[in-house]
């Protein structure tokens, strides 16, 4: 549980480091085991730590991840949501959580969060668009809060929705995709060990822009399936068709899956550049997460599910 100094954090987020050291040690004292690795990776924990050491050192500074953002609510730039996502607000805030499960409601932000503990996850974050972070996120397991609502047999697909108030969220003003943003897993992929809900980040609260006061966090797929700001989880037996899917299907698939084989079609997707650096780094098959998730996808052709 030692803390090196992330080389990515430059002198002028030295705060939000001290911040962030200060935070983990009320954490660790709190007596969450595994912080860094998760108890369910159990099975994984040799590779999970060795990953998560690594990426450690390549941690992408505060600044970048809570500046450099799509959020298309605020605005569709790189620098909008940062500037425009304080009219949100975050508090009060209720989730819905209904669908095909035995035990359905609506629930205030602090009641939903209260039973979770949450822990640090080190991940990958790469975008469509070719660009990528790695971002320490605050969160836990999407699983462990689902099975709360005891899912039916029928609940083959898990569908998110984020808040629709165009006061609130401006962008939505705007047709430049269909309101709310919505975004589906399947089952099995939204009850992996891996997949987060995510409520801070460098162990601070997740700020407006970056999806505060819940996003999903999927480190295995494009960032645009990690929806933020979430009022709506809903289960259900058909495929749900995403926001990207309903504005391009020809660009943007269900599953999207994080493949430096299968291009998009306007660009390779071969490479990426990790904000803060120059150089292009290749990118990983499933981001790097194949050995916990390429099971999920085993006989499928990625190609035709992209
Ligand atoms: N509601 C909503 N969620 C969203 C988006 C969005 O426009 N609206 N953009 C997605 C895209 S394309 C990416 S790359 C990530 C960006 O997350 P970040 O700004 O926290 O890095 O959020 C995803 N979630
Ligand atoms: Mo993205």
């Amino acid at each position: 549980m030692i803390i090196r100094k992330p080389q990515a954090l430059k002198d002028h987020d030295v705060t939000d480091e001290s911040l962030y050291r200060g935070r983990r040690k009320f954490i660790k004292t709190m007596g969450a085991g595994s912080i860094l690795l998760g108890s369910s990776l159990a099975g994984n924990v040799l590779n999970a730590k060795a990953r998560q050491d690594d990426l450690k050192n390549e941690l992408t500074s505060y600044k970048d991840i809570t500046t450099y953002n799509n959020f298309y609510e605020f605005g569709t730039g790189k620098s909008d949501p940062a500037k425009n996502a304080h009219t949100l607000k975050t508090s009060p805030w209720s989730v819905t959580v209904d669908g095909e499960c035995a035990k359905p409601g609506s629930f205030a932000l602090e009641d939903l969060l209260k039973p979770m503990q949450t822990e640090e996850r080190i991940y990958r974050f790469r975008c469509v668009e070719g660009w990528s972070m790695v971002i320490p996120w605050m969160g836990f397991e999407l699983g462990k809060l689902l099975k709360r609502f005891e899912p039916t047999s029928k609940a083959k697909y898990v569908y998110f929705e984020t808040l629709l108030d165009p006061e609130q969220m401006p962008g939505q003003k705007r047709s430049v995709l269909e309101w709310p943003y919505v975004e589906g897993l399947r089952i099995d992929e939204a009850m992996h060990p891996l997949t987060l809900l995510a409520t801070g980040i460098y162990g601070k609260d997740l700020l407006n822009q970056n999806g505060a006061p819940l996003r999903l966090v999927v480190p295995w797929k494009y960032g645009f399936k990690s929806i933020k700001s979430i009022v709506k989880i809903h289960f259900l037996e058909e495929q749900p068709i995403s926001s990207w899917q309903k504005a391009n299907a020809v660009e943007y698939g269900f599953y999207s899956n994080v493949n430096p084989n299968v291009d998009h079609p306007r660009w390779s997707q071969k490479r990426e550049r990790r904000i803060g650096e120059f150089r292009k780094r290749k990118t990983l098959f499933l981001n790097g997460y194949a050995d916990e998730v390429a099971a999920l996808y085993k006989g499928m052709d990625l190609k035709k599910y992209y």
